[in-house]
């Protein structure tokens, strides 16, 4: 067993830490203030190839692996998790999900444009009444001979306003249940499709959130995925890999915190000394390091197994429970550790604080989780 990384992965991971501070650093506050989305770091990512990662070199992407994605989300999320939802969305659901399941002439049309930035991607699975219960497909996409009428609405969607294009889960078969779901690829701009009013959000404010609404929008056949009735598994398969994704982001959100935490105990006094030399400071330093290096492992496993070809429904929901978890109690330790800057802007850690919230939400929530996980302990 080697726990170390390779080269190329420590140098993945520098230049993702090296971004992160110079382009995200400045202005993350005013960007969580104002909601306002990254327009310029975006770019830049896509430049540096942070958008299209794991996709083949031939169709755009930077045939990296897994583990150099999940080194880049915990790099970006230590800083702005707003900036690596939008990474996590653009690789994991709609870079993966296209290449994975998609046919040729959709790879060339929409995968080449995705995976070097030119264009960004949205996945619409949530709806009103169907967010964990993903077979409860309200939106319906009536099959009319060459192409579909899709009507419904989304709602939570990430990129909403932002997505050029948009991979669209839909009730072809109400009769079918889950076998009854197809999934589509929709451009911007299609007459009858809506971008509603943007989210004003507890935490990651700097990305955009939309509801979405489709009235008789016309898809062409050649725009879904995969054979007809595919879609619910192409959602399960991709929210899989997804998860992994958001795992990382939950991990950053934890380690960012830790260190702002870290560092802050040893420039502050009270009682005459630092504060991280009081034990009740200490303390809480090792119980948060020690949860942040469990949930790194868990992260790991997962981008490991997905790059070994094994199956990671399993290890991808448990790092996704755990580490979101390990976010959300090291944020408030930190905040705690800071005392009254805690609570203050400037310090940023409050932010961290409510960023981390939405790790055990959206791409499943924890309750989900627990449901893939137990289901996978008990299948046999
Ligand atoms: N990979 C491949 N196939 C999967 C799968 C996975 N990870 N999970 C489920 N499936 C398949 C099953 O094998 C089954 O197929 P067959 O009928 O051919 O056997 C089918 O999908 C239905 O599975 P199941 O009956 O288990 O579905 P349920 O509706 O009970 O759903 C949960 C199971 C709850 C796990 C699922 O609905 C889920 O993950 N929901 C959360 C969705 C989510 O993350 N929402 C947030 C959206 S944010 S973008």
């Amino acid at each position: 067993m080697d726990f170390s990384l390779s080269e190329e992965h420590l140098m993945i991971r520098d230049a993702a830490r090296d971004f992160a501070r110079t382009e995200l650093l400045p202005g993350v506050i005013e960007r969580d203030n104002l909601q306002k989305f990254p327009t310029e770091q975006v770019k830049k990512m896509g430049e540096l190839g942070f958008l299209g990662m794991m996709v083949d070199p031939k169709y755009g992407g930077g045939g990296m692996d897994t583990i150099s994605y999940v080194l880049v989300m915990e790099e970006l999320s230590k800083v702005d998790a707003s900036c690596s939802v939008i990474v996590s969305v653009n690789n994991s659901l709609v870079c993966y999900g296209l290449e994975a399941y998609g046919s040729e002439d959709q790879k060339q049309k929409y995968l080449t444009k995705l995976a070097t930035g030119e264009k960004l991607g949205a996945f619409c699975l949530s709806e009103p009444e169907a967010g964990s219960d993903a077979t409860s497909q309200k939106t319906t996409a009536i099959d009319k001979g060459d192409h579909y009428v899709l009507n419904g609405t989304k709602n939570w969607i990430t990129n909403g306003g932002t997505a050029d294009f948009y991979l669209v889960i839909a009730q072809t078969d109400k009769e079918k249940k889950h076998k009854g779901i197809n999934a589509f690829i929709v451009e911007k701009g299609w007459e009858g499709f809506e971008v509603g009013p943007k989210e004003d959000k507890l935490g990651i404010r700097g990305s955009d959130t939309h509801s979405l609404i489709f009235n008789d929008v016309k898809v062409p056949k050649e725009n879904r995925i995969g054979e007809d009735g595919f879609g619910f598994k192409f959602a399960m398969k991709t929210l899989a890999g997804g998860r992994i994704g958001i795992a990382a982001q939950a991990l950053g959100i934890a380690a960012g915190a830790y260190d702002l935490a870290r560092e802050y105990s040893k420039v502050r006094k009270a009682f005459g000394t630092e504060i991280s030399n009081h034990q009740a400071i200490a303390f809480k330093l090792a119980d948060m390091h020690t949860s942040i290096e469990a949930a790194r492992h868990l992260v790991m496993k997962a981008a490991w197994d997905k790059d070994q070809g094994n199956n990671y429904d399993m290890s991808g929901a448990m790092a996704k429970l755990y580490a979101s978890q390990v976010a959300m109690d090291v944020s408030v330790e930190a905040v705690q550790v800071h005392g009254g800057n805690g609570f203050v802007k400037e310090y940023h850690v409050e932010r961290f604080m409510r960023d981390a919230k939405i790790t055990q939400i959206y791409e499943g929530t924890s309750e989900i989780q627990k449901i893939v996980i137990s289901r996978g302990l008990l299948r046999d």
